[in-house]
């Protein structure tokens, strides 16, 4: 059985993966509005992740007792001025996500909760890879800066990394 307070504080995290798609759809919108295909279908792909990172917490939380809650969310940002803006909060985004990860971490060992803290184990893992995979590509756009044809071929690195993934 959950405690109130692990299960505000998933509810909470099911909010924040939520936004995350949320942030990463508008953002694939945006890359597909502005001719960068291969970016735009990696960050669909991105926000199909966040809605799936988002469905596994219901399920758990839901099956530990609790009851998730599915609510209004903050709306995202839908323009960018660069590529490289709309990475840099990528990666920002990844940082703070692992930051609320962390806390939840943290909740869960200060309630002695070893269920909550063992299924949070696969978030842990996740968010280092997305966090390395964010500064890895936020590395790549900074080399280019807003030179057209580095942009053309990072654009096809995207669309090789949407293959592999
Ligand atoms: Fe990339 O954030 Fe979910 O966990």
């Amino acid at each position: 059985m959950l405690s109130k307070n692990i299960e505000t504080a998933l509810n909470n995290q099911i909010r924040i993966e939520a936004e995350s798609s949320q942030i990463y759809l508008a953002m694939a919108s945006w890359a597909e509005t502005h001719g960068l295909e291969g970016v735009s279908k990696f960050m669909y792909l991105q926000s199909d992740e966040e809605r799936m990172h988002m469905l596994k917490i219901i399920k758990f939380l839901n099956e530990r007792g609790g009851h998730a809650k599915v609510t209004d969310l903050l709306a995202p940002k839908t323009n960018y001025a660069t590529f490289k803006e709309m990475f840099e909060e990528v990666y920002q985004h990844e940082v703070f996500v692992s930051e609320s990860i962390n806390d939840l971490v943290h909740i869960s060992l200060t309630e002695k909760d070893y269920a909550t803290h063992n299924f949070l184990q696969w978030y842990v893992a996740e968010q280092i890879e997305e966090e390395a995979q964010a500064k890895v590509i936020l590395d790549k756009i900074n080399l280019i800066g807003d030179d057209k044809g580095g942009l053309y071929l990072f654009d096809r690195d995207m669309q090789e990394l949407t293959q592999r993934n």
